[in-house]
Parts: structure tokens; C-alpha cells; sequence
């Protein structure tokens, strides 16, 4: 594969504007924050820079709710900062990818607004998903991912409308060409503006089944669970081709689709390396594996997952996805908790460690790595007490449904998945320095800092070398020297299988090997794994190697050749 491409061989920073930085005190991060930050990026030593929505909003859903694709939310900046965001990116050599949200619009959006009036003379209706009631009630059973049913009614026309996600992000119709021309039209004049990609927002959702049926429906759930349904639809691989011909092959541009619900043998066909759809997808197996084993409850628990299981499945995805498709590789984003505290440990004895265990887990894999802000600080989960102290409408419509409405939960036990799961631990204030609010605004934030942000900060992070940062940049940089970490073949350890506390693979490229040994445990345990006696050690997170005995969150990676 010593053809690979520039995207192969990258590393994404993801940048959460309304968390990164606050340049004109109004609590909400901005552009220009991100651009008076570009530096400290840089340094990292990423290639791409990836910004969750910026557009015009009706702000319900952090941006995910666009009410004009082509304007920039004011609270953010204007279409000029924008520019020069871009334009100082260039100039430091990194590239910048855009949110693509089309599965849905806000309802504010033009669009939606004109498809309010019925009739099949406005060629608006059709570019969204209307239906008529059934006997009195919603088309059908399927829930909203964030509670309620998936269906508003719209009295004026006598019918309801389809939104996935909140009423006021309704779905958009992609059955009908009209809407897939606007979409592509639209992305085309992002083009003419010099960005470098999109990350398609829940883009295996845009193909929705014939006839709508009814979704399986838990026991106790008061909705169907439509996600298996409308993931990976009948028509999703048609419309991406047409986007590619249409938009995509145009440009050099990195690609990568959040792709709820994508098995395996969906990814080989979204992310083929033949290039005719996307570069890569998001896949959320190792994020749904510590949910709720009651699917009434989704994603609202507060058990960890092991070891056995989550190897597991990263094994499988290195391995099926080799030398035919490209993944991508994250432990962060916006929607997820806090990697160190999820699958790590968030004690001040044990975070700077496991945080690099679980970087270096990571960026020694095959595919494209993200990395989420503050991930490279080890930014913790923000342990929430209050259900006032969230932000997020998913966390407070699981909460009022769950809690109030069923009463499947108690109020505290609610409170402690919350803790868990929310997104809101993902959106915290990013922590810059020990100064009020962290450095991120000198107004109240619109979410609250975390207050360990006077030990937890960017500033103390680049003063101190053995810094959870300077391992991260210690890992981008040995995958831009190292054609091994890109091309080598995956191998789990065969003694490895099964293990319930090290995670220990290969990584090989002709005569070169690279052996990452991780122990994801807080206890001392002994391995022994065969070294060539020429190995040298690539990275490891104690200051000496006690060869086959492993202290608590251990991680030593080796190469050698042949
Ligand atoms: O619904 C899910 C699973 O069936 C979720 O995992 C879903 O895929 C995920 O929440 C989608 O996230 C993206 O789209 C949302 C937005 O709120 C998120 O921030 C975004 O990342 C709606 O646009």
C-alpha cells in the first residue's frame, strides 16, 4: 500500500466551537477563538482540523439543527471570520473538514418552512418525509433518539412529519432528486470556498425503508426502536455514488461518514478503498458496548465494559476492513463521555497514565485517528450533580421520559447515568489555563467549566514534558515517519485472546514489527510476551520497562526488524 493517501496517513483534531474558545466574552466559544488557537493545533502536529457545525441554527441540538447551510451562526462569527479561519489553517498546513448535517434541517430552514404548505404543486412538500395520520395516530411506532414519538402533527395540513431527532430537526426526503441536487449544489459552493472535506452527519439514516413499517418494540419502551430500520437503508450506497460523482470525486478531500448502525459489511461498501463513496465511516459498535442491556433504557447505564469485549471488537473491525476499506479510530467525540473515564481511570494516581495507555491503543491501529479537544490534556467527565447543571436535550428528555414520565428510573440512578453517558462531559469548556473559567471566556460559560481545570489545563499540560500532550504529539508524529503504522498488517497476540486485564498486538511491514502491550487494569500483572533482543522501545508511559511485569495502566510499545 505504498500508494496510500494523504488522508490515510493523517491525523484529525476535532474542534467543538462553542467549547474551544471564547473570543469576544459572551460565554460561547467563536471562529476567531479557533483561529487565536490555531497555533497550539499545530503543535499537536495533526494534518485536519474537523468543526462540528457552524452554519445558522435554531440552535436545539448543538448545530445539528441548520437553518441555512450557507451562513455562518452569528453566535460564532461571520462568513469572514470563517475565511480567515481557513485561510490561516492553509497557512500553517492544516486542512479543515466541515459537518455535513442532511440527514434532517432545522425547521427553521427555508426549505421546511415552504414544504408547510400542502399540495403537490410545491415542489417543497416532497423534501420532506409527510404522511398522512393512521386511524387517528402517527404513521407509525418509531420513537425519537431523543424521546418522544418520531412524528409531529401539523394541523394546518393534516399531517405529520418524520424527524428522527427533535421535532424541530425534521428529515429530509433524500428519495426525492430535487433535494439530493440542492444538497450537492450546496456542497459544490462550499467547494468554491477551499474546505477540505466533510464528516457526514448520521448519513447511514438518509435512505428510509418502503412503507415506513413499524419498529420492533420493547417491552417496556413507549416507542419502536426504528435505528435498525433506517441505518443503512435500501437506496444509502445509490445516493452516496450519485454524491460522489456529483460533488466528491471533484475534490481531494477527506470523507467520513458518521454511520449509526454500520455493520461491517456496510462499511466495506461506504469506506471501499475503490473510492466511490466515502474515505471512511464512524463506527459505534466500541461506543454502544457499555449501554443499557434493557433497550427501554438505550444508552443510560453506569457499567463499564471489559476488556474481553471491547478488544474484541476493535480486533474485528482491524482485521475485516484490511486492504479493502479504511477506518477511522477514536475513543472521543462530542457525543461520547470522556475516554480516561470511561475505559480509563480518572483517579489522580492513575489518569496521566491510563490516558496514554489508551492513546497509544489506539493510534497504533490501521485507519485515520481523531482526536476529540481535550482528549490530548486527558480531560475527565465533569460528574454533574445537578440535572440543572446540563445543557444537553438529549440528557434532559431521557431524563424527563425515563424518570417523571415511566418511572423506569429513579432520580438518583438517573443522575449517575447521566454522570456516565451524557454528552455534556464531552462539551465542557475546553481547560487552557488555571485563570477563571480556564481560560475559555471571561463570562459565565454557557456549560459549566470543569472545576478540575486548575490541575487540568492546556498551560501546565505544555509546561511539563511527561504531559498526557507531548505523548499524543509523540504519536502523530511517529505515524508521519513510520509507513508501518498506516500499512502494517493487524495482528492480535494469539496469547492474548481472552485476556482480561493486557491488550497486546502486532502491527507488521516487510522485515519491521511493532508490538503495542497495554495493561488496561490498576492492578501489577506479569506477561511474557518474546522480545528480539534488538527491539527498541517506540513509546511507553513509565519512565523504565520492568520487562514482563506490568504496573497499573502500562503501556510499552516496540519495534524491531526481522
Ligand atoms: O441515534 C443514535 C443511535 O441509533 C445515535 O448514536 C446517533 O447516531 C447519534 O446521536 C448521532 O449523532 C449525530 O447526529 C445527531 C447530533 O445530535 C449529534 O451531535 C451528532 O453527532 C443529530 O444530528
Amino acid at each position: 500500500m505504498t500508494d496510500s493517501k494523504w488522508w490515510q496517513r493523517a491525523v484529525v483534531y476535532q474542534v467543538y466551537p462553542k467549547s474551544f474558545q471564547d473570543s469576544d466574552n459572551d460565554g460561547i466559544g467563536d471562529l476567531k477563538g479557533i483561529t487565536q488557537r490555531l497555533d497550539y493545533i499545530k503543535k499537536l502536529g495533526v494534518d485536519v482540523i474537523w468543526l462540528n457545525p457552524i452554519y445558522k441554527t435554531s440552535n436545539i441540538d448543538g448545530g445539528y439543527d441548520i437553518s441555512d447551510y450557507q451562513a455562518i451562526n452569528p453566535t460564532l462569527g461571520k462568513m469572514t471570520d470563517f475565511e480567515e479561519l481557513l485561510h490561516k489553517a492553509h497557512q500553517l498546513g492544516l486542512k479543515v473538514m466541515m459537518d455535513l448535517v442532511v440527514n434532517h434541517s432545522s425547521f427553521e430552514h427555508e426549505w421546511f418552512q415552504r414544504s408547510l404548505v400542502k399540495g403537490k404543486e410545491n415542489p417543497y412538500r416532497d423534501y420532506y418525509i409527510w404522511r398522512d395520520p393512521v386511524a387517528g395516530h402517527e404513521p407509525n411506532n418509531w420513537g425519537s433518539f431523543f424521546s418522544g414519538p418520531a412524528w409531529t402533527y401539523d394541523e394546518a395540513s393534516g399531517q405529520y412529519y418524520l424527524h428522527l431527532f427533535a421535532k424541530e430537526q425534521p428529515d429530509l426526503n433524500w428519495d426525492n432528486p430535487r433535494l439530493r441536487h440542492s444538497i450537492f449544489e450546496m456542497m459544490n459552493w462550499w467547494a468554491t470556498k477551499g474546505i477540505d472535506g466533510f464528516r457526514m452527519d448520521v448519513i447511514s439514516f438518509i435512505s428510509k425503508p418502503e412503507g415506513l413499517p413499524d419498529a420492533p418494540q420493547g417491552a417496556q419502551a413507549l416507542y419502536g426502536d426504528a435505528g435498525a430500520l433506517v441505518a443503512n437503508g435500501a437506496h444509502v450506497h445509490q445516493y452516496l455514488h450519485e454524491m460522489n460523482q456529483e460533488v466528491l470525486k471533484k475534490h481531494d478531500w477527506i470523507t467520513v461518514g458518521e454511520t449509526a448502525g454500520v455493520t461491517v459489511d456496510e462499511a466495506l461498501k461506504y469506506a471501499a478503498l475503490d473510492g466511490s463513496e466515502l474515505n471512511m465511516v464512524f463506527q459505534f459498535e466500541h461506543m454502544g458496548l457499555d449501554g443499557n442491556k434493557n433497550p427501554a433504557l438505550g444508552k443510560w447505564d453506569n457499567r463499564r465494559v471489559g476488556l474481553p469485549e471491547l478488544r474484541e471488537n476493535l480486533v474485528k473491525w482491524q482485521k475485516a476492513l484490511a486492504g479493502k476499506a479504511w477506518n477511522s479510530l477514536y475513543w472521543n467525540n462530542h457525543d461520547q463521555p470522556r475516554v480516561v473515564s470511561r475505559f480509563g481511570n480518572d483517579s489522580s494516581k492513575y489518569r496521566v497514565l491510563s490516558a496514554k495507555m489508551l492513546a497509544a491503543v489506539l493510534h497504533f491501529m490501521q485507519g485515520t485517528p481523531y482526536i476529540y479537544q481535550g482528549e490530548e490534556l486527558g480531560m475527565t467527565n465533569v460528574y454533574f450533580k445537578e440535572l440543572a447543571d446540563y445543557r444537553d436535550l438529549e440528557s434532559l428528555n431521557a431524563y424527563h421520559e425515563l424518570v417523571e414520565q415511566e418511572k423506569l428510573v429513579d432520580k438518583q440512578t438517573m443522575l449517575s447515568y447521566l454522570q456516565v453517558h451524557s454528552r455534556d462531559n464531552a462539551r465542557t469548556p475546553m481547560q487552557w489555563d488555571d485563570s477563571r473559567n480556564a481560560g475559555f471566556s471571561e463570562q459565565t460559560p454557557w456549560l459549566q467549566v470543569n472545576p478540575n481545570y486548575k490541575k487540568i489545563n492546556a498551560a501546565a499540560a505544555l509546561e511539563d514534558p511527561t504531559s498526557v500532550f507531548y505523548f499524543y504529539q509523540r504519536l502523530i508524529k511517529l505515524r508521519h515517519e513510520l509507513p508501518i503504522i498506516t500499512e502494517g498488517k493487524f495482528e492480535l497476540m494469539p496469547e492474548n485472546e481472552g485476556d482480561h486485564a493486557v491488550f497486546a498486538y502486532t502491527r507488521q511491514l516487510a522485515k519491521q514489527t511493532i508490538l503495542v502491550i497495554a495493561n488496561f487494569t490498576a492492578e501489577v500483572v506479569t506477561r511474557n510476551y518474546d522480545l528480539p533482543h534488538v527491539a527498541k522501545t517506540l513509546v511507553k508511559n513509565y519512565p523504565d520497562d520492568q520487562k514482563e511485569k506490568l504496573r497499573p495502566y502500562e503501556v510499552k510499545v516496540y519495534m524491531y526488524e526481522d
